[in-house]
């Protein structure tokens, strides 16, 4: 897979890219990250990337001819680039998303800084809006490293056996719940101890606390997240026995 992010701060993402899960994944070839200044594809002699609003207002608009000529320097020989702009006005990312974008071959992220590009840019090359939540960040550029980094772990060949999609099956995250308590070493700190069902060596018993605490969390700080049909029959016994109510 091919990424092409077109930015006024290209250098917004050198420790990101040199950094982790991505430096690997794109030192061994699974992943392309192209990096355009769209300062370069300014066509006038101040170079400006941005103008005032017609019709008055706040702030700067980003105009729209550096972003076309930066798509079109960026867009490969098949053309089959999405262009995602990230945009508070975009559809929210959420891992379902994040798994539609890692089918893509290749996308060109367009980082919108001010208050927004010109109309016109939108609507002849925007392919698909794209928001990570309802907050304010300064510009696109931190939106486009969350977009990058949830992308870039779907690909094939990018997680290490240890946090497999196949690892996550048996666990509430994977359906899309929170995770359960987890403690490592040592066994007492500042005087808390470890639950002691963890150290009973008993897999199927640790497997449904496990299952309990997730769901008891999940329901207590996203209860938007927890569906009754995600769970089998006898996790429902398992659940409703320890006074869980899924409804
Ligand atoms: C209504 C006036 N503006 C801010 C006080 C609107 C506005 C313009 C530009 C708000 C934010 C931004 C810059 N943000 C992004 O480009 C952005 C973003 C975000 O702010 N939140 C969540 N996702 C995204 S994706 C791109």
């Amino acid at each position: 897979m091919r990424f092409d992010i077109l930015t006024i701060f290209p250098e917004f993402f050198d420790s990101p890219l040199a950094c982790g899960m991505l430096r690997r994944a794109i030192q061994d070839g699974l992943v392309r990250v192209g990096r355009h200044d769209i300062r370069e594809f300014t066509v006038d002699k101040h170079a400006m990337t941005d103008d005032r609003p017609f019709g008055g207002g706040e702030g700067m608009v980003m105009k729209p001819e550096p972003l076309a000529a930066a798509v079109h320097h960026v867009r490969g020989e098949s053309g089959a680039a999405k262009v995602v702009l990230l945009s508070p006005q975009g559809r929210t990312l959420n891992q379902e998303l994040a798994t539609e974008l890692a089918g893509e071959e290749q996308l060109i992220l367009v980082c919108g800084r001010y208050e927004g590009v010109d109309e016109r840019f939108r609507l002849a090359y925007v392919d698909c809006e794209v928001s990570v939540g309802d907050y304010i960040l300064t510009g696109g550029e931190p939106a486009a490293l969350a977009l990058l980094d949830c992308v870039v772990r779907l690909l094939p060949g990018v997680l290490g056996c240890g946090d497999s999609a196949a690892n996550d099956t048996f666990s509430l995250g994977s359906r899309g719940g929170l995770k359960y308590p987890q403690y490592t070493r040592p066994r007492n700190f500042e005087g808390m101890e470890v639950p002691e069902v963890l150290l009973s060596g008993d897999h199927a018993t640790i497997a449904r606390w496990r299952l309990v605490e997730a769901v008891r969390r999940t329901r207590q700080r996203r209860p938007d997240l927890l569906k009754a049909a995600d769970f089998t029959p006898a996790e429902r016994r398992l659940l409703a026995k320890e006074g869980i109510d899924l409804a």
